[in-house]
């Protein structure tokens, strides 16, 4: 059976790498179900009138995607806009004790937060790997994916 995937990526943090999330969740997709597919969505805006989930309540989101974070099997976020959102749920899912896999792109002359950058040891189960070219991105995917259980 494929796997349940988690994807993480900005959404009221600005959407300037949302086509970069549908690369990414499409390839994502050949490993598996991608509970958050909507987050790559062209439809899901930063705005508060529009959005594929605008006819939820935030309580009903937030205890959706949590539920959908415990259950999965696995997390990739593209970290490379800063959003409370991804880092939160990135705190989460190492509580959850989730394999997550971080994607950062540093030729943007943005720099990853510390918690970010400084979260992986050997104790937990995530990673950061930087990228240019969204082919390498995918690579990292595969290769973590193939990984995961
Ligand atoms: O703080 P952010 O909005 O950038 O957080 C983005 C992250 O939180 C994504 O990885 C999502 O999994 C989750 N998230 C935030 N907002 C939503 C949402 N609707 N629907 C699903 N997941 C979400 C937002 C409502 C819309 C009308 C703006």
């Amino acid at each position: 059976m494929g796997k349940s995937l988690y994807f993480c990526g900005s959404i009221r943090g600005g959407r300037d790498d949302a086509a970069l999330y549908l690369k990414i969740v499409e390839h994502m997709k050949l490993y598996g179900k991608v509970l958050t597919e909507h987050v790559a969505s062209p439809e899901m805006s930063a705005s508060e009138s529009t959005g594929v989930d605008a006819s939820l309540t935030t309580a009903e989101i937030h205890d959706r995607d949590m539920i959908w974070l415990s259950d999965c099997d696995a997390v990739v976020a593209e970290v490379t806009v800063p959003s409370l959102g991804v880092g939160y749920e990135i705190g989460r899912a190492m509580n959850f004790n989730k394999p997550i896999l971080c994607l950062f792109r540093p030729e943007t002359g943005r720099r990853l937060s510390a918690m970010i950058d400084g979260a992986p040891n050997p104790s937990n189960k995530i990673t950061v790997k930087t990228y240019t070219e969204v082919q390498e991105a995918l690579n990292y995917v595969t290769a973590f994916l193939s990984t995961c259980s």
